[in-house]
């Protein structure tokens, strides 16, 4: 195991992006989200990751290099083409006038479309947090999620953050997929060779496992709290994957592009100014008030605090990467 510099751990994730093809902007963007979760210990969108990224990029499914348009539609209302490229330079080209257009108007939707997302959505949230906004996302992903008294998976794992303004310039966040586990942590369960919790997927024949080559081989995973999180991902594949013109989950084929795993569909994000409210200290000072009751009646862990502790450490000490990941990484060069 080594500590690795973060930005260095950026950098090299950078040259990979690059040797396969992306535009410095999208190398920049990605290698910053990618080893940003791997910095939080936010391992199933880390390094482990990068394999996907680049096989996809090889098979032709993605555009590494698109360039997206963003499309004033209304006071508060953008549309992004993402051109078949990725969710996260595409956010990032309408981030300064999203912003802008919500200090206006007191709120801005951000709706993308024919983006890839395959990382963490913290990142889409955070820095609107910071700068003094609410941010909503939700992005919706590719069919592995069964509905309740469905027969075939559906909905995506589709993730969904929020993030607000706490006092000190803090923020307080969530970001969670609408399964009982996201994807990504059953093909590292499958890796590691561990069960999944129970309640978590289906095999092929639709019986309860914890298998989780079960749930890879066939079967699907479930939504959190049966019907309620079934909603959540009903609204998710509505918000991100048709308000946005882009797809649902259900809509995604990559069967031409062997080795594709990027789903190609639409985010939504709402930025909210918490300062239309009354003054946004006010509003930071309600936050900061639950979160000391929540404290106060017991819960010692918000939301993000692990994340944020990881960082931390990561950021004094480096961020551990074992020899076998990097020998991983520099053979995905060329
Ligand atoms: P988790 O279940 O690990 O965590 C969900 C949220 O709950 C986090 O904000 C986490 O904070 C918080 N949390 C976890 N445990 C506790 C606790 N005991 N008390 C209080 N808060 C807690 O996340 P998921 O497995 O659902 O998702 C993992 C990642 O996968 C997300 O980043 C998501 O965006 C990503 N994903 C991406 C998809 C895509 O299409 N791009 C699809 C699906 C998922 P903390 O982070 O601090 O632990
Ligand atoms: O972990 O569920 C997941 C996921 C899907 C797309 C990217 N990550």
């Amino acid at each position: 195991m080594t500590h690795m510099d973060f930005e260095a751990l950026v950098a090299l994730l950078r040259r990979i992006f690059l040797a396969n093809g992306t535009s410095p902007l999208v190398a920049d963007s990605l290698a910053r989200n990618c080893a940003g979760a791997e910095r939080d210990a936010a391992m199933s969108h880390g390094l482990f990751r990068m394999a996907g990224y680049v096989a996809t990029l090889r098979s032709g499914w993605v555009d590494g290099r698109a360039t997206p348009v963003v499309e004033d539609a209304g006071a508060s209302f953008l549309r992004v083409d993402a051109a078949n490229g990725f969710a996260q330079p595409a956010l990032a080209a309408a981030a300064p006038l999203a912003m802008a257009m919500a200090r206006k108007t007191g709120a801005c939707v951000v709706a993308i479309r024919r983006s890839h997302h395959f990382a963490a959505l913290w990142p889409d949230v955070e820095p609107f947090a910071e700068a003094g906004l609410v941010a909503i996302a939700m992005v919706d992903s590719m069919a592995v999620v069964v509905p309740p008294g469905a027969r075939r998976p559906v909905y995506g794992t589709n993730p969904l953050a929020f993030a607000a303004p706490r006092e000190g310039g803090r923020i307080l966040v969530f970001d969670q997929a609408v399964s009982v586990l996201a994807h990504g942590d059953v093909q590292i369960a499958a890796r590691d060779g561990h069960e999944l919790p129970p309640g978590a997927g289906v095999d092929a024949a639709g019986q309860p496992t914890r298998d989780p080559r079960a749930v890879l081989d066939g079967g699907a995973l479930l939504p959190f709290g049966g019907h309620k999180g079934a909603a959540i991902a009903m609204m998710i594949e509505i918000m991100a994957g048709a308000l946005t013109g882009g797809l649902y989950s259900h809509e995604v084929d990559w069967s031409a592009h062997p080795g594709a795993q990027t789903p190609c569909t639409g985010e939504c994000l709402i930025l909210i100014d918490p300062a239309r409210a009354g003054p946004a200290a006010g509003f930071a000072a309600r936050v900061e008030h639950l979160v000391a009751t929540l404290r106060a009646a017991g819960q010692d862990r918000m939301p993000g605090d692990r994340r944020f502790a990881a960082r931390e450490k990561a950021l004094r000490d480096g961020v551990l990467v074992s020899a076998a990941m990097l020998h991983h990484l520099e053979s995905l060069m060329g």
